[in-house]
């Protein structure tokens, strides 16, 4: 730390970098270097259902260009970062011997990242099932969990004398939320049971990893990736509290839960037992799950959510829904992302992790995504170069409630943006953009943006004045 200390002033070791994913920027997709995934398979269905029919072949071909992004990863600052292991790249089948030609790939990022100063930060995946494990019906078969526990096994035999920091998953729930509730993901289901099941499923799978990792003896640490939501009552009237509390349950403790203390909150199990939505479980999975805690948690924050209780009758004939247990609402005043359409509410951030602190023993953690998605981004082209105040404002923003928890005792290791270049976001594509660094699709240039200059200067001082 110099003498001059900055007005936000975080530790000296203090994580900064950026999270991306394998199929969000790898490209390459097919053609031999890597099997389908959901998405592939999806895009070749539906084209429609994605922005602009541009689907998961039109990325930043980080494949490609891996030395060129990190030398800009370099020059944005970043200490650390985080992407992920492509299961359909690794293992084309699902199962079996990684394919040379992959691991050598990946040998090279982390590699080209360590040589740089660059702390790699590797996640087992990403929403990106392959097609091959689909097929037999994907987190519903338990033998694809088992499938993903050898896969996870192979990554820590071939990477883990170097890689010192991994994750089993990113966002656990948003497949659960997107293919099995909401119908924003392959397999397109809707139907709460199957989803709960997934759900389990990934949390086993989450536990088989956790107990290889430990088996192997390698150094290092194992994570998972959460996005926590924190569900805000609209009023203190018990109603409205318990329709908070059961969205947590649903939303953030399903994970969190089994994540920090290896085992399932009993008020969830009754839950799901009263509407019999329970998913069957096995001899031996409690003793998996409660191996599974993490030695450190990723925290993905974007929004909060706002709740209040239901106010219309449910029909008890229909499918039982998450809804049926609150109804959400907007906030008068609040500050929204006009853009992305979500809101904006920094001291969530502050919420997760002063909640983490006093009700889960305080947890090795790190803000592992927050970002801003923009629409339509390059008219704040300036000169050549995105202006983007509204960027460098809202990691400010966050950055200072997170200090501010840091000063009350949080042990919040670190702070990865999403993203470190524009990349291709699942059915959006290119509809919102979230880099600090500008990608021209067309052309594959890059050029980093305003707020990838701002963050190289927080993140080489460690922390920024007002
Ligand atoms: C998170 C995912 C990322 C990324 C981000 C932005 O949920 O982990 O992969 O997509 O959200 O969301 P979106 O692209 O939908 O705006």
């Amino acid at each position: 730390m110099g003498d001059n200390l900055m007005q936000y002033q975080f530790p000296d070791d203090f994580w900064w970098g950026s999270a991306s994913s394998a199929p969000q920027t790898e490209g390459e997709s097919l053609g031999g270097a890597k099997s389908p995934t959901v998405w592939d398979h999806w895009f070749a269905l539906q084209p429609g259902r994605f922005f602009q029919q541009v689907g998961p072949q039109d990325t930043s071909t980080f494949y490609r260009h891996w030395r060129e992004d990190i030398a800009l990863l370099k020059q944005t600052g970043h200490n650390s970062f985080r992407t992920s292991i492509s299961w359909a790249r690794l293992i084309p089948d699902g199962r079996g011997d990684a394919n040379p030609q992959a691991a050598a790939f990946y040998n090279q990022v982390i590699d080209e990242l360590l040589a740089q100063g660059i702390t790699p930060f590797i996640n087992l995946f990403h929403f990106d099932m392959p097609m091959a494990m689909q097929a037999l019906g994907g987190w519903e078969n338990r033998q694809v969990v088992d499938a993903y526990a050898d896969y996870a096994a192979v990554c820590f035999e071939l990477f883990g004398d170097r890689v010192r920091h991994w994750f089993t998953f990113n966002e656990p729930i948003v497949p659960v939320e997107g293919g099995y509730l909401y119908d924003f993901h392959y397999p397109n289901v809707v139907d709460f049971k199957r989803a709960a099941t997934v759900a389990y499923h990934t949390m086993l799978a989450h536990a088989s990893a956790v107990r290889h990792f430990r088996k192997s003896g390698q150094g290092g640490e194992i994570g998972i990736i959460l996005n926590l939501t924190p569900s805000y009552p609209r009023s203190q009237h018990p109603a409205d509290l318990a329709a908070a509390n059961h969205a947590d349950l649903l939303f953030n403790r399903s994970f969190l839960d089994p994540a920090l203390r290896g085992h399932y909150p009993e008020e969830l199990i009754a839950l799901l037992k009263r509407y019999g939505q329970l998913p069957a479980s096995q001899p031996g999975d409690d003793e998996l799950l409660s191996g599974g805690i993490v030695d450190l948690l990723g925290i993905n924050y974007y929004q909060p959510r706002r709740v209040q209780c239901r106010i219309n009758q449910v029909n008890p004939d229909s499918p039982f829904m998450p809804e049926w247990l609150f109804d959400h609402y907007q906030m008068p005043g609040r500050k929204m992302n006009p853009w992305r359409g979500w809101e904006i509410y920094e001291r969530g951030v502050y919420d997760i992790l002063t909640n983490l602190r006093d009700n889960y023993h305080n947890p090795r953690c790190y803000i592992s995504e927050n970002g801003m998605g923009v629409e339509d981004e390059l008219r704040f082209l300036r000169n050549g170069s995105i202006e983007d105040d509204y960027r460098i404002d809202f990691v400010r923003e966050h950055l200072i409630w997170v200090h501010r928890a840091l000063a009350e005792g949080s042990r919040c290791l670190g702070y990865h943006i999403w993203t470190f270049i524009d990349n291709w976001s699942w059915t959006n594509a290119y509809k919102n953009r979230y880099g600090l660094v500008q990608l021209d699709l067309a052309t594959q240039r890059r050029t980093v943006k305003k707020s990838g200059r701002w963050f190289a200067d927080a993140a080489r001082n460690h922390g920024f004045d007002e």
